[in-house]
C-alpha cells in the first residue's frame, strides 16, 4: 500500500520554509522535492525528501510508485529577475516543470480515485501595466485586468494558471474516458517578505534586502525609485493563505486564480521604517533601469475581494505589524545572536 502524503516542491525556498514548518506542526505527512537537500531546520520535519529537478520525469515516476499524494504545493520556480537573465531555462523550469507536476497529479488522481488538490503560487508578475499614469489610475487591480505580463516569469505564471485551469476543467476533453483528477487552486502573491530566509532572484526583493542589510550593518543601494509602490505580504500570511485555500470546500471557489494582498507601500516608506529600527543603517538609491521597469509594470495594489468572499482570506499582518512585530525583531536577532 502506498503512503498518503502531501508533496511540496521547492520546499527549501522562501515560501517552502514557512509552509513545511506550518504543515508539519499540523501533523501532515510531507514529502518534498527540491534541487538542493533541505537544511537542518526542515529535514527532520518531512517524511521523505527527494533531491532533484521538477523537470526530471523519471524522479516523479518513482514518487508516484511509492507515495499516494493527496495534495501538491508546487512552489519550485525561478523568480522574475533571475528569469530575465536565463529566459529559456526559466521557461523550462517554470512551465515544463509545472506541466510535469500537473501530469503527476492527474495520474495520482487516476490511480487513487480522488481529486488531487494542487496549490500553485502565482504572482503580481502576471500583470503588465503599460505606464505609471495607468498604474496610478488603476489602483487596486482585479484578477482579469492588465494580464499582459512583461517578464518571462510573469508569462510563465499566467500560462501555468491557465494550464492548471485546463487540467481542472477541460483535460483531454475529446477523449472518451478522460476526466479531470486535478483540483487546481492558485494565489497571485505580492512581494513576499520572510524573516526566516534570505531573498533570491526576485524583483520585489529590495524590501527584504533593505532589512537584512541594515541588520547586518551593511550599506544598501535600493535599485528602485523612492516612490515605487507595490503590494507586499508577510510570509506567515502567504503560507497560511495557501493552507486556507487548500482546505476550502471546492464548491465555494468561483475562480482558479485569486489575488491576495497584504500592504501596499513605497520603497521610501519601507526605508523609513527600517531606518527607525536601525538608525545607523545606510540606505541609498541606485536605480536599476531594467528592474525598475519590471516593478513599474506591476500593480500598486490588488483587489482581493474574491479571495475574501470565497475562502475567507484575511491577512494577519498589516505594514506596521509585519515590520515591527515580525520582520525587524526576527531578522535583527538572527544576525546578533550571542
Ligand atoms: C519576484 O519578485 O519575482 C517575486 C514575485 C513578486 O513574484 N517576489
Amino acid at each position: 500500500m502506498r503512503k498518503s502524503v502531501v508533496l511540496i516542491t521547492g520546499a527549501g525556498g522562501e515560501i517552502g520554509h514557512a509552509l513545511v514548518t506550518g504543515l508539519a506542526a499540523s501533523d501532515a505527512s510531507i514529502i518534498t522535492l527540491d534541487v538542493a537537500p533541505l537544511g537542518a531546520a526542515l529535514a527532520p520535519l518531512v517524511r521523505r525528501e527527494f533531491t532533484g529537478s521538477i523537470t526530471d520525469v523519471s524522479l516523479l515516476e518513482r514518487m508516484l510508485a511509492e507515495f499516494e499524494v493527496e495534495c501538491v504545493f508546487h512552489l519550485a520556480a525561478l523568480l522574475s529577475t533571475r528569469a530575465e537573465f536565463t529566459p529559456v531555462t526559466a521557461h523550462r523550469v517554470n512551465v515544463e516543470g509545472t506541466i510535469n507536476l500537473l501530469e503527476f497529479a492527474q495520474r495520482q488522481g487516476e490511480s487513487h480515485g480522488r481529486p488531487v488538490v494542487f496549490l500553485y503560487p502565482s504572482s503580481i508578475a502576471a500583470y503588465g501595466i503599460p505606464d505609471l499614469e495607468t498604474k496610478t489610475r488603476a489602483g487596486r487591480v482585479a484578477e482579469d485586468a492588465f494580464t499582459h505580463p512583461t517578464t518571462m516569469y510573469g508569462c510563465n505564471k499566467l500560462y501555468c494558471e491557465e494550464l492548471g485551469r485546463y487540467y481542472a476543467r477541460h483535460y483531454k476533453q475529446l477523449s472518451v474516458d478522460a476526466s479531470p483528477h486535478v483540483d487546481f487552486r492558485s494565489v497571485r502573491f505580492p512581494g513576499l517578505i520572510s524573516a526566516s530566509t534570505v531573498p533570491s532572484g526576485g524583483t520585489s526583493d529590495y524590501a527584504p534586502e533593505m532589512i537584512h542589510a541594515a541588520a547586518k550593518g551593511e550599506a544598501y543601494e535600493c535599485f528602485v525609485r523612492p516612490d515605487t509602490t507595490i503590494p507586499f505580504m508577510a510570509m506567515p500570511d502567504a503560507s497560511n493563505a495557501l493552507r486556507q485555500l487548500a482546505a476550502a470546500p471546492r464548491a465555494r471557489l468561483t475562480r482558479t486564480a485569486y489575488n491576495a494582498g497584504g500592504f501596499s507601500r513605497s520603497a521610501e516608506e519601507i526605508r523609513e521604517v527600517v531606518l527607525a529600527a536601525f538608525p545607523a543603517a545606510t540606505i541609498t538609491y541606485k536605480i536599476d533601469r531594467k528592474r525598475q521597469g519590471i516593478v513599474d509594470s506591476w500593480p500598486a495594489d490588488v483587489d482581493d475581494s474574491a479571495a475574501r468572499a470565497d475562502w475567507g482570506f484575511a491577512p494577519a499582518y498589516d505594514f506596521n505589524r509585519a515590520f515591527l512585530e515580525y520582520l525587524i525583531p526576527s531578522i535583527g536577532s538572527s544576525y546578533h545572536r550571542p
